[in-house]
């Protein structure tokens, strides 16, 4: 792919990683872009900017082809803080790519948008959002945002429902929703290349048999995970939150129990 691709939250976990493994697939006009510049190599092209300025947004989108978005705070913070970077800053980046004519973004959501399901339900593509955090409403609002920039201005985009990407399941819980590091780029080169994509909603997880998803949508777009966390045995996973009960409940894990002040047998 010779078609220039902007990486938001280059220097990141998942954006950097993104930022390699995508080189490696053979996207040869990459360029990252962060708050701050770590972790890049000097023959990375990379743009120190912050999202939170619509002028900096529009500035390094001019000439982008698609924009793979994962620049945001990747856990739950204060109201304000989610509001700033996640809300404001993807708002900011979609009007950039707007007014750019950039054609698709490929959006890192989260299982977090859908993280007060309980663990006894299968979702899919059309499940409705149930966000468990002020960082999962900040995701589902870049679902909503995407679908809207795609049916009123044609920009195409995949909303990737990430599960947990990790090198290897750490919790209990990852043997449902662990992805690759190989996987999840799979799932963005689709993202990037599939030719019908309008608006998809897809879940990032490798071929877990005790997935919490039906990701036929994504296998339907061509994605054939080659990993999956069947073959780790989930009692040795040490870090898991078995000793939190709201927690084990849903799908969300421990993003649904903090500062939770609900009632459990509202959440149905
Ligand atoms: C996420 O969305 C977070 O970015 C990550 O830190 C993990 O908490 C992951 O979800 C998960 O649910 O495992």
């Amino acid at each position: 792919m010779n078609k220039k691709v902007l990486i938001t939250g280059a220097a990141g976990h998942l954006g950097g990683m993104l930022f390699r493994s995508l080189a490696d697939l053979g996207y040869k006009n990459l360029v990252g872009t962060d708050l701050k510049k770590k972790n890049v190599d000097k023959n990375q092209k990379f743009i120190l900017a912050n999202l939170k300025n619509l002028k900096a947004a529009i500035k390094m989108t001019k000439g982008i082809y698609a924009i793979v978005h994962f620049g945001a705070i990747p856990v739950e913070d204060t109201q304000f803080n989610i509001l700033q970077n996640n809300i404001i800053g993807t708002y900011n980046l979609f009007e950039a790519a707007r007014i750019n004519k950039v054609k698709r973004i490929i959006f890192a959501s989260s299982n977090h948008a859908i993280g007060f399901h309980r663990r006894t339900s299968k979702l899919n593509e059309f499940s409705n959002k149930r966000p468990d955090s002020h960082y999962g409403l900040s995701k589902a609002f870049g679902e909503e945002l995407s679908r809207f920039y795609a049916d009123k201005f044609n920009i195409k985009s995949m909303c990737i429902r990430i599960g947990s990407c990790l090198r290897v399941p750490e919790d209990r819980r990852h043997i449902s929703t662990w992805i690759s590091y190989k996987d999840l780029t799979r799932l963005v080169d689709i993202g990037i290349k599939h030719k019908a994509i309008h608006h998809e909603i897809v879940y990032g997880a490798s071929k877990n048999k005790k997935s919490w998803w039906n990701n036929s949508r994504a296998y339907q777009l061509g994605y054939r995970p080659a990993d999956s966390a069947d073959r780790f045995n989930s009692h040795l996973l040490t870090k898991n939150e078995h000793k939190d009960k709201m927690a084990l409940l849903f799908q969300g894990g421990v993003f649904t129990s903090a500062n939770f002040k609900g009632d459990i047998k509202k959440i149905k």
